[in-house]
């Protein structure tokens, strides 16, 4: 068990604390999915109360729950969104009552997909009362471990003012890890025709920042509930709850004991070696539809198999076409070491799993006992093992080529832009974030090993 590729993602609970904040739709109906699995996962009923001893399953609450006198637990965590519907649903369900009301912040009118008025116009009249809730919730941590963030590229809440809160946050807490699970737009699931332009200005203004960001594509989570799950016309809950999945898959060493200790560091260390090239894309098998549960039996060679299939990943790119930077294997469950060696052996010899060459470690593994959890009626089945892949490969730059491609459309016609123009958007900033994920592209090809003057040629 010993190996060198055992890196240190296996463990958790050191008792240092995670603040997660959920930002506009995606980050607020995905993080409510996140919190229901983990109370599930911990033992927790929807009104905070323990119903399991969380001793008895290696859990530790405290990473992710503060607990009250009482001995009710309650969620580190805050919930923004610019209009109050989505947090509303919230409010009047089944975990009204998990919740600090004063962690549900809304405001009266949305971002209308708009980035500039969630940075410049709206969010403004937010933002203060939004730092000092996250402030409040940091100093309630004995050892504040990091931040969790979740929301969309293409929203305006979560493009426009997520990078708004991303800068305030980054002055008061600039030590301190984030970890970002953000949403890639798909036209299939899209609100609005703007979204290249959301996410080419929020990917721009945050690039500086060397975060470690997921990118959950809508249009492959959605495929892989067709494909995988059998559901006939999946709805955002059943993207969020598949993604909810891998969040907690990929979480589970913050939250569960293990031989080791990890930090929220860890993640970036291990996943981004280049700063700007820090969107690792995210896989989760086995995904089993509940119905065909006893029909499978899901080996380790088959599920890591399956995370190297593009289609079991939740993006849009085919790592066959790029190398691997970096890639971790987090397992779950019933797991025998010497089988994922056996299965990482018969992955190397594959020809589309090409590492970079400088980078000497390859795969980084992680193993827990714990079982994975489901939803009760949900679509996923439950299974005794599962892997959780995070890798960061040079294949995303077909994602960000096809935003790119879309917002040049647009862009060569001005088209849109006088509604960015009105909300405080300054000439030259679309194409300023334009020419920053130019050079994006660059980077991930400069990595393959393209030289200067084809790459010249192509932008
Ligand atoms: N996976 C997933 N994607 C979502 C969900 N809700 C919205 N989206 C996607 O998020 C993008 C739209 O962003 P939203 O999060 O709705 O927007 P917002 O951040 O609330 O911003 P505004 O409404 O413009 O103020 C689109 O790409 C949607 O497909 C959700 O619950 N799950
Ligand atoms: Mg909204």
């Amino acid at each position: 068990m010993l190996c060198e590729e055992y890196c240190c993602l296996q463990k958790g609970g050191g008792g240092r604390q995670v603040v997660s904040i959920q930002v506009g739709q995606a980050g607020v109906q995905i993080g409510q999915a996140c919190w229901e699995l983990y109370c599930l996962e911990h033992g927790i009923l929807p009104d905070g109360e323990l119903f399991q001893d969380s001793e008895n399953n290696g859990s530790s609450l405290d990473p992710f729950f503060s607990e009250t006198p009482e001995g009710k637990f309650v969620p580190r965590t805050v919930f923004v969104d610019l209009e109050p519907t989505v947090v509303d649903e919230i409010q009047h369900g089944p975990y009204r009552e998990l919740f600090h009301p004063d962690d549900l912040i809304t405001y009266k009118e949305d971002a209308a997909n708009n980035f500039a008025r969630g940075r410049y116009t709206v969010g403004q009249e937010v933002i203060k009362n939004v730092i000092d809730r996250i402030r409040k919730q940091a100093e309630a941590c004995s050892g504040l471990q990091g931040f969790m963030f979740f929301h969309s590229f293409g929203g305006g809440t979560g493009s426009g003012f997520m990078s708004l809160l991303l800068e305030k946050l980054s002055e008061l807490y600039s030590n301190t890890s984030i970890l970002r699970f953000a949403v890639f737009p798909s036209p299939r699931m899209s609100t609005s025709v703007v979204e290249p332009y959301n996410t080419v200005l929020h990917a721009s203004t945050t690039m500086e920042y060397d975060h470690c960001v997921f990118v959950f594509d809508n249009e492959a989570t959605y495929n892989l509930c067709i494909n995988k799950l059998r559901v006939g016309r999946p709805n955002y809950n059943n993207l969020n709850q598949h993604v909810a999945q891998v969040v907690s898959a990929s979480t589970v060493s913050l939250r569960f004991d293990g031989d080791l200790n990890v930090d929220m560091r860890d993640y970036k260390t291990n996943l981004v070696p280049l700063p700007r090239l820090h969107f690792p894309i995210v896989t989760y098998a086995p995904v089993i539809s509940a119905d065909n549960a006893y029909h499978e039996q899901q080996s380790i060679a088959d599920i890591t198999n399956a995370c190297f299939d593009p289609s079991t990943q939740m993006a849009t790119c085919d790592p066959g076409n790029g190398r691997y930077m970096s890639c971790c294997l987090l397992y779950r469950g019933d797991i025998v070491a010497n089988d994922v060696q056996r299965a990482i052996s018969t992955i190397r010899l594959k020809k589309t799993v090409q590492f970079v060459d400088w980078c000497p470690t390859g795969f980084k593994l992680g193993i827990n006992g714990g079982y994975p959890s489901v939803v009760p009626g949900g679509d996923l089945a439950k299974t005794n093992r599962a892997v959780c892949m995070l890798a960061n490969t040079t294949a995303l730059r077909e994602s960000w080529a096809k935003i790119n491609h879309k917002f040049d459309l647009m862009y060569t016609k001005r088209a849109f832009v006088h509604w960015y123009a009105g909300e405080g958007l300054e000439d030259g900033e679309l194409s300023e974030a334009r020419d920053n994920l130019a050079q994006l592209e660059r980077d991930y090809l400069e990595v393959d090993g393209f030289e200067d003057d084809k790459i010249d040629d192509e932008y």
